[in-house]
């Protein structure tokens, strides 16, 4: 047998569908997953005792109470897959959570307060100073270390849930939407898998909480950008190339691109999307910069061929990264940000609230222009309220069985060969339907001209993996046109593919608004238990996916 220096099994395309034991297929150095387990631990001991600490005595100590939320929030999204493969960032993160444990501790004794559940866990005492007592540290904090499969599954569900809830929260409060409760919860829940008197009921029922505040989160998020951007409107993106040097700006964190178009107004260099940001072009605050062109290439996992032709700087707001060949052209011109690091790129750190992209923008300025790789237009910007402004015409199209059935095809796109699936199965899709999407699954068919219903495109893209909220809303909107009791009497089916963990709080989600029937692929997660899987398929009829034919038939 194989020695075993990791474990993680976070993502979809785990070792196997077993768990990445060695190496990450990801690219995730044993090294650096156990610095993450390490991290995760940390923030978890910090967790036991901050949620002691009431909203009020939160509020009494604003700039405390955010230095630690941000600590918390940055930490779990440093361990998302793909975000971060930088081991001394890492490291850096931990040491600092060792400092915050301590601001809270002396909170706790200023405030008179006796933590309640955990009174003292090794969680809120290790201390681990050098990388060499990180390591040792590490061995024995991971996911094996709880023993029971079908709370460990739990567990993880739960902490992966959280991870895409953090990296939500994030972007919201960059944009300066904070919710105090929510990071309560994270604490709460964080807390409540270290401890061991906390059963399987109890946490099958904070796993289903935890759906709860994906709800909410997805909706700060929502206020947050369009707060700031203005609703989604419907948008031509031109996914071709113009003849100035150009700035590819990759991830969700709308924050950063308004900063980069604002820095690069009126320098020559244009602004282009990579996979997530894609949807920044649907906000009216985003598209009236003329020089945010279009968008280039594809999903994140395209990127090591696509990068190399886009000829000038990029730029990693969050996930994913993919690591570089050896002698890829680009590699000196790669730049990371909140979250995202990797080993040897350059950073761009906030300072008083702004981010200064000068260097980034220099060095676009000695670059050529990006080498086209496609031409065309697709067209996006399909969220909630520019749904609702259809309503009449989409309602009015289901009456008449012009639309005879959407499908939620929102979610993660990957690398694996067996996603093929997705592309087929949507162009294999009768004439009468709809696909609903949101987050980087959409590459696999946005690309296929899959026509319109009567002006209606056949692919409504929403925006990102967290505008899977406006799919709900939109279901939700349906619901009440049609005066049915229950979401899952409409004619949607849900055909979703995940890849990492904000895919994890947004199908947590959906179940807690009561979507049932949902078709999980390319995989079933492997971090579900036999048992917990079979509580998902008697609770919410659960299911994956099987061949294109087949499915057609049955959803
Ligand atoms: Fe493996 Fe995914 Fe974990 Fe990377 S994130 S180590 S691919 S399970
Ligand atoms: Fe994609 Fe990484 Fe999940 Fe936001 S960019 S959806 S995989």
């Amino acid at each position: 047998m194989e020695k075993i220096s990791m474990f993680c099994f976070q993502c979809q395309e785990t070792a196997g569908n077993k768990g990445c034991s060695v190496v990450g297929v990801c690219g995730k150095k044993a090294t650096t997953s156990n610095l993450q387990d390490l991290l995760i631990y940390t923030a978890k001991g910090i967790a036991i005792l901050r949620e002691n600490i009431s909203l009020e005595n939160r509020k009494n100590n604003r700039e405390l109470n955010s230095e630690i939320d941000y600590y918390l929030t940055n930490a779990l999204f440093v361990t998302i897959t793909n975000a971060n493969f930088d081991d001394n960032m890492i490291q850096k993160e931990i040491l600092k959570g060792l400092k915050i444990r301590e601001k809270v501790k002396n909170q706790l004794i200023q405030l008179e307060i006796e933590p309640k559940r955990l009174k003292s866990h090794d969680a809120t005492t290790f201390v681990a100073e050098t990388l060499e007592e990180m390591n040792k540290k590490s061995l024995n904090i991971g996911v094996l270390s709880t023993e029971n499969e079908d709370i460990r599954s739990l567990r993880e569900v739960i902490t992966y849930g959280l991870k895409g809830m953090a990296a939500y929260y994030e972007h919201a409060a960059n944009l300066g939407y904070e919710k105090e409760e929510i990071v309560m919860f994270i604490e709460k829940a964080l807390a409540s898998t270290l401890d061991d008197s906390i059963g399987l009921n109890e946490l099958v029922g904070l796993t289903l909480e935890t759906g709860k505040y994906g709800v909410d989160v997805m909706a700060l998020l929502d206020s947050a950008n369009t707060g700031k951007f203005g609703n989604p409107e419907i948008t031509e993106v031109n996914i071709g190339v113009g003849k100035n040097p150009g700035i590819l700006i990759s991830g969700h964190d709308l924050n950063d691109i308004v900063q980069l178009l604002e820095q690069t107004e009126g320098t020559g260099v244009d602004v282009y999307t990579h996979s997530e940001m894609l949807p920044a072009h649907y906000y009216p605050e985003l598209k009236k910069y003329k020089h945010l062109v279009g968008n280039y290439g594809n999903a994140w996992w395209k990127q090591k061929e696509e990068f190399e032709t886009f000829n000038g700087p990029i730029v990693f707001t969050t996930n994913c990264i993919v690591p570089p060949k050896a002698g890829s052209t680009y590699e000196g011109k790669v730049f990371t940000t909140n979250a995202t690091g990797f080993p040897g790129w350059k950073r761009i750190e906030e300072k008083d609230g702004k981010k200064d992209f000068s260097e980034v923008i220099e060095l676009a300025k000695s670059c050529k222009a990006p080498t086209e790789i496609e031409t065309g237009k697709i067209v996006g910007g399909f969220a909630h309220n520019q749904v609702f402004a259809l309503a009449d015409k989409v309602v009015d199209a289901v009456k008449s069985g012009a639309i005879r059935r959407f499908y939620v095809m929102a979610g993660c796109d990957g690398r694996m060969k067996s996603r093929d699936y997705y592309t087929e199965f949507a162009a294999n899709l009768p004439k009468d339907t709809v696909i609903l999407t949101a987050g980087c699954a959409k590459y696999k068919y946005n690309k296929l001209n899959l026509g319109d219903i009567g002006g209606i495109p056949r692919v409504l893209d929403a925006g990102q993996c967290n505008d899977s909220y406006s799919l709900a809303l939109i279901a939700l909107k349906l619901k009440e046109a049609f005066q049915l009791n229950d979401i899952n009497e409409l004619p949607i089916a849900y055909n979703i593919a995940w890849y990492e963990q904000k895919a994890v709080i947004v199908l947590l989600a959906l179940l807690h608004l009561g979507v049932k029937n949902i078709h999980l692929g390319p995989t079933i997660p492997a971090f579900l238990s036999g048992n917990v899987l079979n509580v998902l398929i008697e609770n919410f009829n659960i299911g994956t996916i099987s061949t294109v034919e087949e499915d057609l038939k049955s959803l």
